[in-house]
């Protein structure tokens, strides 16, 4: 079997995303996620100028070869650019194995470890009150995992509080937005948040909450100390990971759980971390890490650490990631969580998919590959739409982490 054609496919159904689907001379395909938020074209060129012309004529089995000959072939290694686009043919190759071994792609890694895939939803509000009623909402819908995040009193907009609760999508201008952050409004109001989430939904509701990178080592230690009483699952992204010897300190201070990762492209990013044990949840996800084939490798290097996998899974992970990821969450050991936050009915229409929520779990299709696919004819509809993210600073107009 040959690569004959691969397609990159640029669709915005209410939002962008990009899409690789390889061809084969036999008719089989497969779909791989090259979606990076706010920087969609610059993964898009990479993987036409760059990549394709490579793959016409190569073996589609030859997974492993085909990712160190797109990895240490580059020269320029790692990055979210190179990753993803490595992670989008990388994906595809793993559809187009599933397929040719009449197979689901979570067979392939192993089998199940186990029945279903656990996912946390978003509640979120901006009074307390807000929030109350949204995590009871997502009781309600079956979820055995909640975010938390709550509007902070005297800020415009927090990260994580948004208009559409089911659909929430922070790329949301042709250029960035710009929002205000005062840690001192934040740490005065996060703790009094989970009191009352606790005292309504009891002790065994598994809460999380995301910090987004906004906080120093020391101003995480404290806010991870003030809501030990609310035992969270994860704290998420405290502070800015580029520094990974930073979460020592934090470590010092707290056992609230932490969970980072969503901005790693590479174990590089993350074997410090790793290694010392300074996390509990690596977040990265198939996109962003180079594909199932080096996601595999985090979370096997992060299983030998008692470190577990939390797949980030936010609206900007198209559903050909989510159902990459599905597969390796049902056959790793260590998997910890997995984000899902629900794409809108025009971004299903355009990626039909056979995994379903049910009981607060997913699970991915049993037909053979990824079972997820791209209609191109609907994302012909919905053509690229500039979208960035928005830009945050302090009170005083210091650029400050968004
Ligand atoms: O802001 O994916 O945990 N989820 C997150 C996301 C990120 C977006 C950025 O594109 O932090 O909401
Ligand atoms: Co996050």
């Amino acid at each position: 079997m040959r690569i004959v054609d691969a397609r990159v496919i640029v669709t915005c159904p209410g939002r962008n995303f990009v899409t690789l689907k390889i061809i084969t001379d036999e008719g089989v395909t497969g779909v791989g996620d090259a979606t990076l938020n706010g920087r969609e074209l610059a993964v898009e060129a990479y993987l036409r100028e760059h990549v394709v012309p490579l793959l016409i004529g190569r073996d589609p089995a030859r997974i492993e070869d085909t990712w160190q000959y797109l990895y240490q072939g580059a020269y320029w290694r790692r990055g979210p650019v190179t990753m993803s686009a490595v992670a989008a043919v990388d994906t595809a190759l793993w559809d187009i194995k599933g397929k040719v071994a009449g197979l689901p792609v979570y067979q392939l890694l192993g089998g199940r470890s186990r029945e279903g895939v656990t996912v946390y939803g978003h509640a979120n509000g901006e009074t307390v009150d807000e929030v109350l009623a949204e995590v009871a909402r997502f009781v309600d819908l079956g979820y055995r995992a909640v975010r938390v995040q709550s509007g902070v009193p005297g800020l415009a907009k927090t990260y994580g509080v948004s208009a559409d609760k089911m659909f929430y999508e922070p790329a949301d201008a042709a250029l960035p937005t710009e929002t205000v952050w005062s840690t001192a409004r934040y740490l005065a109001h996060t703790p009094g948040v989970f009191a009352r989430v606790r005292e309504e939904f009891g002790p065994t509701l598994r809460l999380l909450h995301d910090v987004h990178h906004r906080l120093t080592p020391i101003e995480a230690a404290r806010l991870g100390r003030s809501l030990e009483p609310y035992a969270l699952t994860w704290l998420e992204d405290p502070v800015p990971a580029e520094f990974q010897e930073g979460f020592r300190l934090i470590r010092q201070h707290t056992t609230t759980p932490i969970a980072t990762g969503e901005v790693f492209n590479s174990v590089w990013d993350a074997t410090t971390l790793i290694r010392e044990q300074l996390i509990d949840y690596v977040r990265t996800t198939v996109v962003r890490a180079g594909g199932i084939t080096h996601l595999r490798r985090i979370f096997d290097y992060a299983a030998l650490h008692h470190v577990r996998s939390g797949s980030h899974g936010a609206t900007d992970l198209s559903p050909v990631c989510l159902a990459a990821a599905l597969h390796l969450d049902l056959a790793i050991p260590n998997f910890g969580l997995q984000e899902y936050m629900r794409h809108t009915e025009e971004t299903d229409a355009v990626f039909p998919h056979g995994y379903h929520f049910a009981d607060g779990y997913l699970h991915p299709a049993e037909t053979p590959g990824l079972g997820v696919d791209i209609d191109e004819e609907a994302a012909a509809r919905y053509p690229y739409s500039p979208a960035y993210l928005p830009v945050n600073r302090l009170e005083d107009g210091t650029l400050h982490p968004w």
